[in-house]
């Protein structure tokens, strides 16, 4: 088999590999595709049809495995519950899946953000329910001098009670994964790749306040990166089949899930590479206001 490694045509990043069998991968092959990593950001295998053992050992060459629920290495993203029956409006897993529908960068809200994200599809609907990418390093590219200068000392407090309050969720401390009280985590806007040294936007959903900044404008100033940036070809749409993996690189590449009809199941498979200590890990605490987002913080 050899492996062949194609970029995807018109986009600013990410790549298809094919010849190729991850859940029997050699050296030599592991070292084409964590290249590919780094080159493209973003990598779509169609047909592995990984299992959950095969998928955490894919994940694993990546690095440690971030635990999000249950010890689980690798997480049913599904709006189907155990017992055959789909999640309503206010179930808590049904605010999870909604909230995952804006741009977000996974786990900007703990101390530790993730390395990279492995998603693979189990059951898609017939419309809707693809997964986006927004390539955050050709976001940076794209932005005028006068707003790289805006930013380039600016940081942001990520929150995911912020980010579910935005949608009108509120959830008290303890309810989860990631509903912590420890503190929002303040990331810089522009972050320098650990491996490539390219600049690159962290913002998203879960950024939600910049020190020394009005909370109003800070919000717009974040949601014009936004709209500015998440267009044409920074952005990949992924139009699920069944068996496909997806992996990005978390630390410049935002993603989220697009709309579809709750009455179809939508299952996939998920595994997150923890970040790397040294250059994932950001400061928490001291947002004396994020009490607001949070009922049950009053003893950060
Ligand atoms: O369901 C999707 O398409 C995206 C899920 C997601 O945000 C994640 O796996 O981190
Ligand atoms: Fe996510």
């Amino acid at each position: 088999m050899s492996v062949q490694v194609t970029a995807i045509a018109d986009k600013s990043f990410g790549a298809i590999i094919t010849g190729i069998d991850l859940s029997e991968l050699d050296q030599a092959a592991w070292r084409v595709v964590e290249d590919a990593f780094h080159e493209f950001a973003a990598l779509v295998f169609p047909a592995q049809f990984l299992s959950e053992k095969a998928q955490v050992a894919f994940g694993l060459r990546f690095g440690e495995i971030e635990i999000l629920r249950e010890n689980a290495q690798a997480v049913r993203i599904s709006n189907k519950k155990p017992d055959g029956t789909l999640y309503q409006a206010g179930d808590f897993r049904f605010k999870t899946l909604r909230g995952n529908e804006g741009w977000h960068i996974d786990s900007t809200y703990m101390p530790l953000a993730a390395k990279a994200g492995l998603l693979s599809a189990i059951a898609v609907p017939p419309v809707g329910g693809e997964t986006e990418l927004a390539d955050m390093r050709a976001g940076y590219d794209c932005l005028d001098e006068a707003t790289r200068a805006e930013i380039a000392k600016l940081s942001a407090y990520h929150s995911l009670y912020a980010s579910q309050a935005k949608l009108g969720y509120s959830v008290a401390t303890g309810a989860g994964y990631g509903y912590h009280n420890k503190g929002a985590p303040l990331r810089p806007l522009v972050k320098v790749h650990p491996v490539t040294g390219r600049k690159a936007l962290c913002i998203g959903r879960h950024a939600y306040r910049i020190p020394g900044m009005d909370d109003a404008k800070a919000q717009a100033l974040l949601d014009g990166l936004l709209q500015r940036t998440c267009q044409g070809a920074r952005v990949y749409t992924h139009h699920w089949t069944v068996g496909d993996l997806l992996v990005w690189d978390n630390r410049c590449v935002l993603h989220r899930a697009r709309p579809y009809d709750f009455n179809e199941v939508r299952v996939l498979q998920g595994t997150r590479i923890a970040g790397d200590p040294a250059t994932e890990l950001a400061a928490t605490g001291r947002d004396e206001r994020a009490s607001g987002f949070a009922p049950s913080c009053s003893n950060r």
